[in-house]
């Protein structure tokens, strides 16, 4: 069979630190169920090219956000034209606008990929390279005919979701991203891992397109999401684990269940993690086994203080109020929040703003060890948002792609403007204001976080020592 590498490029932004499982589970899954190994992961960094072209692939697959686009095809391009080799393209960009894959790629692949990438491999092994008698059969893609675009029915996805393994981490390289590093958002210097135990999220924020394309959620078992765990632990010595679900918390008893596998395993106590909640969903029931289960430090998407915007970016069900209980609960169980929130959006005027700024104001002065963090509301394509953007005309169909190079949300970008009341250079002076005010409290709460075991470490390694300093004194 062909020899297959799957790219992750990040020319720039916070991608580049993170490990893309999403192509780990592709190849776990070739590896499981089709039983081959011919595939490498070429991760980013410097010379990404040359790196392609040293594994002397016949087939490439890139992954793609909107984030960094521009960059991935660029390289799709040139990998391309100077190796000649075949060349796919799939992840959440490519899903939301498959109709606007480029000419140099021959096949995109929409949504779920795992199965997909399979029955790909196997046509091509079939009719000696991807021929369209081959691909017409392959439910989730978009490819070239002649110059024409076909797109095959969407493809159903895979159930139960523990049949698709876990991610090959040894081929994603997991010890080059297992140096201690502040991946969990909390102020301690941990080896960090990061994992997922479930895909899809039942709630329809404005702004977020994993609703509308992966569906109801799935769940890992909770023996499963264990095992997991414990590899991590007793394998690569991790520390600590960023959970990256939409939505972690749907299901209480799940939650018990992992705490008990952890403890079967001998685990428990050995690792603390970090999830995403949504406030409406937060209650002392569910923060009681979270604690139990080791959580010290969860992410919510606040959002907004003001009542209107919240309804009109998250749909209605959660309030103000729902929010700032929300983090009274989690802060009374002394896990810290890291609170997202957004200014910007179409209908927001400065008094909303100033609701907001409010809301952050009253939750750092809550418990030190909460966070908060604000960016700007963008339109992303296959989202609510995208939709109302292109009726008003804000955004055009196909945008420059380049602007989304860096983060979108932190890159406050003219291009992607959706607000109506507030002129763009008087919006930039106010998120700067309200990102003042988020930051403004940093330093006591840094202060009162640090640990004997955190400085131990710090002392231990001259290197982490400078970073910390850098991080904490020197860049905020
Ligand atoms: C973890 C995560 C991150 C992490 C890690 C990213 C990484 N390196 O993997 C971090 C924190 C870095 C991150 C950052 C951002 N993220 Co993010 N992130 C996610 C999250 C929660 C999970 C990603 C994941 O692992 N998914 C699970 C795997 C299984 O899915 P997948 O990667 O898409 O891959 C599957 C398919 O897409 C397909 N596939 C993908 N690639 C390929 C390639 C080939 C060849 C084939 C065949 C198939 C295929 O098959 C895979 C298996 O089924 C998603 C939400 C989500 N549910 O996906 C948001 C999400 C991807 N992020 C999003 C956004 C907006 C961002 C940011 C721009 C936010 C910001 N701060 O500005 C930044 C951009 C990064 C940057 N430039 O700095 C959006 C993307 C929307 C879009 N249109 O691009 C999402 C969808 C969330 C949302 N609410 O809409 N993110």
């Amino acid at each position: 069979m062909a020899k297959l590498v799957l790219v992750n490029h990040w020319s720039e932004g916070i991608g580049n630190n993170k490990l893309p499982l999403g192509l780990g589970y592709l190849a776990a899954y070739l590896k499981k169920y089709l039983d081959f190994h011919d595939l490498a992961i070429v991760n980013t960094g410097d010379q990404t090219f040359e790196k392609i072209a040293a594994q002397h692939p016949e087939i490439v697959g890139f992954t793609a956000y909107t984030a960094g686009y521009y960059d991935v095809v660029a390289l799709l391009k040139r990998v391309k034209q100077e190796l000649g080799v075949s060349t796919l393209i799939g992840g959440p960009h490519v899903t939301c606008l498959p109709e606007q894959l480029p000419l140099e790629a021959d096949i995109g692949v929409v949504g779920e990929g795992e199965e997909t990438l399979l029955e790909l491999m196997k046509s091509h092994e079939m009719h000696n390279g991807f021929t369209a008698e081959g691909l017409e059969k392959i439910a989730g893609i978009v490819y070239w005919e002649k110059g024409i675009l076909k797109q095959t029915p969407p493809r159903a996805f895979i159930t139960p979701l523990d049949k698709i393994p876990p991610p090959d981490r040894e081929l994603l390289q997991i010890h080059e991203f297992l140096k201690p590093t502040q991946i969990l958002m909390t102020n301690e210097y941990l080896r960090g891992a990061t994992m997922l135990s479930s895909r899809g999220c039942p709630f329809k924020c404005i702004y977020c397109h994993v609703q509308s394309k992966w569906g109801k959620p799935r769940l890992h078992s909770a023996e499963r999401v264990a095992s997991e765990v414990e590899e991590l632990v007793k394998k690569y010595g991790v520390e600590g684990i960023y959970i990256e679900d939409d939505l972690f918390v749907s299901s209480l008893k799940r939650i018990q269940d992992i705490t008990a596998e952890l403890k079967k395993r001998n685990v428990w106590g050995k690792v603390r993690f970090f999830v995403d909640l949504r406030a409406n969903l937060v209650n002392p029931n569910l923060v009681r086994a979270l604690k139990e289960m080791g959580v010290v430090k969860v992410a919510l998407g606040l959002e907004s203080g003001s009542e209107r915007i919240l309804h009109y970016l998250k749909g209605g069900d959660v309030t103000v109020e729902q929010n700032r209980q929300a983090v009274r609960i989690l802060n009374e169980f002394g896990i810290g929040c890291h609170c997202c929130f957004m200014v910007g959006a179409p209908h927001e005027t400065r008094e909303d703003i100033q609701q907001t700024q409010a809301l952050i104001r009253e939750i750092l002065d809550l418990h030190p060890r909460n966070f908060c963090q604000v960016t700007v509301v963008t339109p992303l394509p296959g989202t609510e948002l995208w939709k109302y953007a292109l009726e008003k005309g804000f955004v055009s169909r196909t945008p420059d792609w380049k602007q989304f190079s860096l983060s979108p949300l932190q890159s406050k970008n003219r291009d992607f403007y959706v607000n109506e009341h507030i002129p763009f250079d008087e919006f930039l002076k106010i998120v700067e204001e309200t990102t003042n005010i988020a930051n403004s409290r940093r330093l006591h709460s840094i202060l009162t976080r640090f640990s004997w075991r955190y400085l131990r470490r710090a002392i231990a390694d001259p290197k982490l020592a400078w970073k910390i300093v850098k991080n904490y004194f020197l860049n905020r």
